[in-house]
Parts: structure tokens; C-alpha cells; sequence
């Protein structure tokens, strides 16, 4: 065992604090962490768990919302990482947004308001206080059928990707707000109007990266996350979230080769064999694999020392109404 992951090991020993690591996170941090998951995952499994500090190896959504689940515990992070997902929306963004709909001809009364957890508390603040609800990569489609319901067009913010694979999906309409434009008719006719943002990893994978591993393997399967562009998820035989996408690898027998378009430390530790990943480059989502055993044993050693760096606070408000909206997500048991 190497010095930096003993001293680790020692001072955890010592604390009273669970650490949490994100599928995305580098094998070494990863293998270190108590509790391990997808965002949703996470940050429900801190409900339950009695210790004082969370340590979360991720990025600051995630965080995030581990605080507004636990308002009592103190949750500190490694690294400030950010979502490049999460960063492209703010609340003035999101009330731009509204406001073009309202331009558009569709009252405030209308809109359903729902966000990817891939937001900042502020974002799912704003979105709680409007009656809304978070979804996540799992249970996008659950949430946006049973939101339907309610006869209101959805906002779907910040994922353009998510949002229109749902819809696809579902034979729904959909439309890409345009922040640089005023009102639009055509916003009128959609069923879920989506923000225009993307994650900077998933981008990365294409329709072209599909056809180059289906001719050199013709009995290859393709599985990608709907963070993917529509084109690459309609040439994919299976789309799922990142917990969906291990139980179907898990699945398959170890002969069957598969690609798969989702970020590579996920990738890499799936299995042995025939596991590929869908593109010439590298996916490595750069924020999240910023942290370093080094910053783990620096986070522990501030809370030994009493003086926690990059503890997450979150404003009263925020606190609230993005507790709504994470909560009416959890109670929809999806
Ligand atoms: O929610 C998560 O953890 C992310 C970023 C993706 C997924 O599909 O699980
Ligand atoms: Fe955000 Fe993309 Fe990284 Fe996921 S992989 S945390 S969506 S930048």
C-alpha cells in the first residue's frame, strides 16, 4: 500500500467521516471512498449515514445536493470541481428562459419547470419555487410522462441532449430555446422546451465513432448515455444512465463485445474484456478527475486540524426550495 493512501486510511480512522466518490472519479480516489454511486445514489445513501462531515469526491452539483438533502452535515470537497453541464445555466439564464416563453404566449401557469440534477442548488432552487422537480439520467422519462400530466409544457433545463432524447423517446415534440431571440410561436406547439446545454464530455462521442466500431466488429453492441447527441443515442442498441449502463455490461456474457460512450474512469473499471470506449480520445470529465489522493489526504487533514477547507454553505433560500425540488423527485419514488 502506497504512503499517501496508509496516511489516508490512518486519518480517516480517526475522524468521524464518511467519504463519497462519484463513478467518474480515478481509480485510486475511488477505491478509497465508503460509498460509491451516481449523484441520485449519493446522495441519498448520505440520508441515512450518521456521520459529521461528508468528504465528496466529485463536482460541486453533487455536493450540493448532498447538503440540501443533509442541511445538517458538514460536506467538504476535495476539489471545487465544476459540472461544465451545470455552469451553463444560472438563475438569471433560467429566468431568461421563462421570459421567452412568456414571450411566446405560454403563461407562467403553464410551465413545469424541470431540472437535470446536473444543476447548481440555485438552479433547482428557482425550479422548486415554480412547483418543479429535479430528475436524473435514470428517471428522466418517468418523471417528464408523470409531469405531462399536469397538462403544462415542461422547461427542461440545462441538458439539450437529455431533454430531446426523452422526447424522441416518447414521441414527444420538442424545441431548443434560443437565448439570443425573443418569443417564438414555434415554442408553442412543443411538448418540453430545452435549454441549450450539453456536457463537454459526451459531446465528444459521435455518429461516425458508432460506424467505425460496428464495421470493425460487426457483432459489437453499443450502449451510450442520453447526455450523448440524438444522433449518436438513435444509432446506440442501448441508452441508460451510468448505473444503467454497469447492470447491463453486467449482464452480457464476457464474450459479447461491447463500446460504450460515457466517460472513461467508468469505462475502464467495467470489465476485463471486450470493453471498448467509443472514441479516439480520451472522455475524461477534467473537473471531476482533478481530485487527487493528495487533495483527499489535505480535505482530511483540515478537518483533523478544525479548519475544513472548501466546505460547502448554501444561502437559506437556495437551501429550501431546492430541497423541494430534490424531494418531490425522491417522493416520486422513480
Ligand atoms: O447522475 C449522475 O451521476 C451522472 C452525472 C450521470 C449518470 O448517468 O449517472
Ligand atoms: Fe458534468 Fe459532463 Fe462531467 Fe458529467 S461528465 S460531471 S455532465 S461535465
Amino acid at each position: 500500500m502506497s504512503n499517501i493512501v496508509e496516511k489516508i486510511q490512518k486519518l480517516k480512522n480517526r475522524l468521524n467521516v464518511t467519504i463519497v466518490a462519484h463513478f467518474y472519479q480515478k481509480d485510486e480516489v475511488f477505491q478509497l471512498a465508503d460509498i460509491t454511486g451516481d449523484s441520485l445514489e449519493l446522495a441519498k445513501k448520505t440520508i441515512d449515514n450518521n456521520s459529521e462531515f461528508i468528504v465528496f469526491c466529485g463536482v460541486a452539483f453533487m455536493g450540493e445536493s448532498v447538503k440540501v438533502l443533509n442541511p445538517n452535515k458538514r460536506v467538504v470537497m476535495p476539489k471545487t470541481a465544476c459540472c461544465s453541464m451545470a455552469k451553463m445555466i444560472d438563475g438569471k439564464y433560467f429566468d431568461k428562459s421563462v421570459e421567452i416563453l412568456k414571450q411566446s404566449g405560454i403563461t407562467i401557469e403553464n410551465i413545469l419547470p424541470v431540472t437535470y440534477i446536473n444543476s447548481s442548488a440555485e438552479v433547482k432552487a428557482k425550479v422548486g419555487e415554480m412547483g418543479g422537480l429535479v430528475c436524473t439520467s435514470s428517471n428522466a422519462e418517468k418523471i417528464i410522462s408523470n409531469s405531462l400530466k399536469s397538462g403544462k409544457k415542461i422547461l427542461f433545463v440545462p441538458d439539450r441532449c437529455l431533454g430531446q432524447n426523452v422526447a424522441n423517446k416518447m414521441g414527444l415534440k420538442s424545441e431548443v430555446i434560443n437565448l439570443n431571440q425573443g418569443g417564438n410561436s414555434k415554442y408553442l406547439e412543443a411538448d418540453i422546451l430545452c435549454y441549450d446545454g450539453f456536457c463537454s464530455v459526451h459531446q465528444l462521442f459521435t455518429p461516425e465513432d458508432i460506424d467505425f466500431f460496428r464495421e470493425k466488429y460487426p457483432d459489437i453492441l453499443v450502449a451510450t448515455h442520453p447526455e450523448c447527441d440524438p444522433a449518436v443515442v438513435a444509432k446506440s442498441d442501448f441508452v441508460g444512465s451510468t448505473s444503467q449502463i454497469i447492470k447491463f455490461v453486467k449482464n452480457l456474457p464476457l464474450e459479447q463485445k461491447i463500446v460504450i460512450g460515457t466517460e472513461f474512469n467508468l469505462v475502464n473499471r467495467l470489465r476485463e474484456k471486450n470493453t471498448f470506449v467509443l472514441s479516439s480520445t480520451k472522455p475524461e470529465c477534467s473537473t471531476m478527475n482533478e481530485t487527487t489522493l493528495e487533495d483527499l489526504y489535505n480535505t482530511l487533514k483540515s478537518i483533523e486540524d478544525g479548519n475544513p477547507f472548501y466546505e460547502i454553505t448554501l444561502d437559506m433560500d437556495i437551501q429550501k426550495n431546492a430541497k423541494l425540488a430534490l424531494e418531490r423527485m425522491i417522493e416520486a419514488k422513480f
